[in-house]
């Protein structure tokens, strides 16, 4: 999607430091890290948000978890970790393209902000 700085990061227009990639998903490096390790994940293929999602993208989130899963052995964050999105404006999420955070290397509090 045009104007759409994730879509960009996925294709490679912009950069950013990729941690983990794969036909459908990709993984870098948060610019405004809120933990020593955060990390977003985000479908190739633009999505604008977790309220967009159908049935059909059952195989893809399931592909986003397992790389979240995976990035975070990778990390040594055998701890814990967070694991999140954010849902549209009252959600948080201030770029509409799906992505997910993954927050480790600190203490989690509950509730969030
Ligand atoms: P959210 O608030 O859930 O929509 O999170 C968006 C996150 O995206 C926020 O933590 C900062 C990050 N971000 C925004 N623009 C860029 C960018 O150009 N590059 C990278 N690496 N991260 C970005």
């Amino acid at each position: 999607m045009e104007d759409c700085v994730f879509c960009k990061i996925a294709s490679g227009e912009i950069s950013s430091t990729i941690v983990y990639q794969d036909e459908n998903v990709v993984a870098f490096k948060d610019l405004e890290p809120q933990a020593p390790k955060h990390i977003l994940f985000i479908p190739r293929r633009h999505i604008a948000s977790m309220a967009d999602m159908t049935d059909a993208d059952g195989p893809l989130l399931a592909s986003i978890f397992t790389a979240a899963s995976k990035v975070a052995r990778e990390l040594g964050l055998e701890q814990g970790y967070r694991f999140l999105t954010n849902v549209g404006p009252q959600g948080g999420q201030s770029v509409s393209h799906l992505h997910f955070h993954l927050l480790g290397g600190r203490q989690m509090k509950w509730p969030p902000g």
